[in-house]
């Protein structure tokens, strides 16, 4: 099967760098791809993206060096079986604020005796190989987002569960949840705590620990401070500030930090 470089990564402690697709098209995706990121995540949940894009996007990905991910809309075993078998080597699952809910996850990732997941590798099969029914409960990545005051007051029960590899702060629901206001890159004193408890708890227990971050910036500090997996942005930002600073420039202006659309 072909192996996840994302699990050596981790093992190696190199830091990955995942792009984060919220705009469906394969185009756009394959792009993504080519831009040296080591994974790209096509999001399930906030993305506008249905499952035939989704298809059409992690094929587009398999035709470049990025690891294909998704994040699913919710901990459903049946959207995350349906991706696994169309060929993402990992699940983002949103909103993980239990150990119950954290197993039922890894369960619907892993095949049995590990776990629940059906059998029907389908394109898994044309992207990993043929042995891959027998390596995929070994390669497969599965990361549990925390971004609720239940999921954090549970951190530890979370980060023990068996065949989960790591964690991933949404900040913009933890946020949320801690103080009322969503926001990325909140420096609120509760946010803070939150983000390092979460940082030392995945290492106590030596799980990768992710976050999403709203630039490059933001994410080589996460990873100054110690998480290995870092999201810089998603496609949607990208191309607004790119489209924000073409026009500026244009104009003899400089560019606005958020546009009209907020992004
Ligand atoms: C969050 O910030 O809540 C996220 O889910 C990031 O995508
Ligand atoms: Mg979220």
């Amino acid at each position: 099967m072909r192996k996840n470089p994302l699990k050596a990564a981790f093992r190696q402690q190199q830091p990955i760098i995942n792009g984060w697709l919220a705009i469906p098209s394969g185009y756009s995706a394959e792009i993504a791809g080519h831009q040296g990121y080591d994974s790209v995540t096509v999001d399930l949940q906030h993305g506008m993206i249905d499952f035939a894009s989704a298809l059409s996007m992690l094929q587009a990905l398999s035709s470049t060096p990025a690891t294909p991910l998704a994040r699913v809309n919710s901990n459903e075993p049946a959207q995350i079986m349906r991706l696994l078998d169309a060929g993402a080597w990992g699940i983002i699952c949103p909103m993980i604020s239990t150990a119950e809910q954290a197993q039922q996850f890894v369960s619907a990732c892993r095949y049995p005796p590990m776990g629940t997941r059906s059998f029907g590798p389908a394109r898994a099969l044309l992207y990993g190989g043929k042995d891959y029914p027998e390596y995929a409960n070994e390669e497969i990545l599965t990361l549990a987002m925390i971004e609720t005051r239940e999921g954090l007051d549970n951190l530890d029960a979370i980060l023990d569960t068996d065949g989960l590899d790591g964690v991933f702060i949404g900040p913009n629901d933890l946020s949320l949840t801690l103080t009322g206001h969503a926001s990325a890159e909140s420096q609120h004193p509760d946010m803070l705590a939150a983000v390092e408890l979460v940082l030392a708890r995945s290492h106590a227990h030596k799980k990768l620990a992710g976050i999403f971050c709203t630039s490059g910036q933001a994410a080589a500090s996460r990873l100054a401070q110690g998480f290995q997996f870092v999201t810089p942005a998603n496609d949607v930002m990208q191309l607004g500030r790119a489209a924000r600073e073409a026009v500026a420039l244009a104009r003899g202006e400089t560019p606005t930090a958020s546009g009209t659309s907020g992004y």
